[in-house]
């Protein structure tokens, strides 16, 4: 089969169609070596290992665990009887709670469900292949046995256990890498802090009194110091909202990474360059982003958990995220808000599990794959509408994506056709086609017309979200 698709090299191909993924050849191989962007950071990074040596974990993990867990899990998104607006996890800023009054949850902090080994397990049974959990967030309080501030999960509640080390130990016994999220800058907590104004003063007079570059010398930088120092490897650290972060503030938390875990990745959201790019919450790109990236995102509304937000996305649409997400080139970052007994919501787990039930099947064409060589499944600018951001308006298309490895295409089919799929035009030869969910690998019949082929497709989808067609 000849076609004029630009940038793909002649080659006979073997097709291996799913049904919502089909593998083709060899072509896509350009596609796949390229480098991800040099980020600016990549000067400091350990001489021993390159950035790519560095990213190689990332590139192939493609899917991960966010774990937002914190005192925030016992008001659950409700205040004095009041159910507040947002997500859970901005309580205590949107209900204006005064520290003295944050401070009593710790109190009632008691999560005695807590199991890393099932948590880590859940994360397994989903496909995931990389955990990252908040250590302190923007409330300040330290998930783990911190010798910086005795506002930590050991010192201040009847709990006394560090989760942290029970989750750093549980993912090194079953290979899981292990990462945290640390918030930087904000800190309601503390008066040098940013973020809370509501006790202390404006945020822009800490920065000019000095309390904020405190704050971060007695608190932020030994924290971080005591997470890559007592919890063994750790794959990354996730900043976030980086407020009032100068380069030159940037640059010390850079230091302390690349001096106690040269492997150790920085996220998007230090302030400073990272190693790879963080998109906005929930928001997945339109188009392919050919540089290292990952999007966090929702199973709900809320990071944190909140006890009456129900609106759970569907296994079918993570399913098309995280393929979409992976033919774009990035990798999918997908949170679970933990109850203050430390159980994570049965619906997060069984949406969950559904996901990686599906990727028993059809891991292949996610793991480690590369983007579309295509483009035009993905959906077409429209210039006469705005989005909600007043961004131009995109008409993204949903039937199908395309994902790559050196010598195959994987084409996921979302929405099953009767009769045969037909691709877009490509340069190669398709010699074989098959569904990855069929135990049987048997060959489908493979039409060509001119520069256009096509692959037949059996009655029924093999899986109703995401058929795939491999060899
Ligand atoms: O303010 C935080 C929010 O609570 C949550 O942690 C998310 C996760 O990406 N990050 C910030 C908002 O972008």
């Amino acid at each position: 089969m000849r076609t004029t698709l630009p940038r793909v090299s002649k080659r006979n191909l073997e097709l291996s169609v799913i049904a919502a993924c089909v593998c083709v050849a060899a072509w896509c191989n350009a596609l796949i070596a390229q480098p991800a962007a040099s980020p600016a950071g990549a000067a400091a990074a350990p001489k021993l290992m390159s950035q790519d040596e560095k990213m190689k974990w990332f590139r192939e993990a493609k899917f991960g665990l966010f774990i937002h867990w914190g005192l925030y899990a016992v008001p659950a998104g409700t205040w004095k009887g009041q159910q507040i607006q947002g997500i859970g996890e901005w309580i205590m800023n949107r209900a204006k709670i005064p520290v003295k009054e944050y401070e009593q949850l710790a109190g009632q902090f008691n999560p005695v469900k807590f199991n890393a080994e099932e948590w880590v397990q859940l994360a397994e049974d989903a496909g995931m292949k990389y955990i990252v959990i908040t250590s302190k967030h923007h409330d300040g309080f330290a998930m783990y046995g911190s010798k910086v501030s005795k506002y930590n999960i050991v010192d201040a509640t009847p709990f006394r256990r560090d989760v942290l080390k029970e989750l750093a130990d549980a993912c090194a016994k079953r290979g899981m890498r292990f990462g945290f999220y640390y918030s930087q800058a904000q800190d309601w907590h503390e008066p040098g802090g940013a973020g809370n104004t509501w006790d202390f003063p404006a945020d822009a007079e800490k920065d000019k009194n000095g309390a904020y570059d405190e704050y971060l010398r007695q608190k932020a930088e030994p924290q971080v110091k005591e997470l890559l120092t007592g919890y063994g490897p750790v794959c990354l650290i996730w900043f976030d909202t980086p407020r009032m972060m100068t380069a030159e503030r940037g640059q010390r938390f850079i230091d302390i990474v690349h001096t106690l875990q040269p492997a150790c990745l920085i996220d998007g959201r230090l302030g400073s360059a990272g190693d790879y790019r963080s998109m906005g919450d929930n928001r997945i790109p339109n188009e392919v982003v050919r540089e290292d990236w990952e999007v966090p995102a929702t199973l709900n509304r809320t990071w944190g958990y909140k006890s009456y937000d129900n609106d759970w996305k569907t296994p079918e649409d993570l399913t098309f995220k995280l393929v979409d997400i992976v033919s774009k080139g990035g990798n999918y970052l997908l949170n679970v808000g933990p109850t203050a007994e430390g159980v994570i919501p049965q619906p997060s787990q069984d949406n969950l599990r559904a996901v990686g039930r599906w990727l028993k099947v059809n891991g292949e064409a996610i793991y480690g794959a590369g983007t579309t060589p295509f483009g035009e499944e993905l959906g077409v600018p429209d210039p006469g509408r705005k989005d909600s951001k007043g961004n131009p308006a995109f008409n993204t298309k949903t039937d199908w994506r395309c994902t790559t490895k050196p010598g195959k295409l994987y084409i996921h089919l979302f929405k099953w056709l009767s009769g045969s799929f037909e691709l877009p035009p490509i340069q190669e030869k398709v010699t074989k086609a098959y569904l990855l969910a069929d135990p049987q690998k048997q060959a489908l019949t493979v039409k060509q017309d001119g520069q256009r082929w096509s692959v037949s497709l059996p009655a029924t989808a093999p899986d109703k979200m995401d058929s795939v067609l491999s060899r």
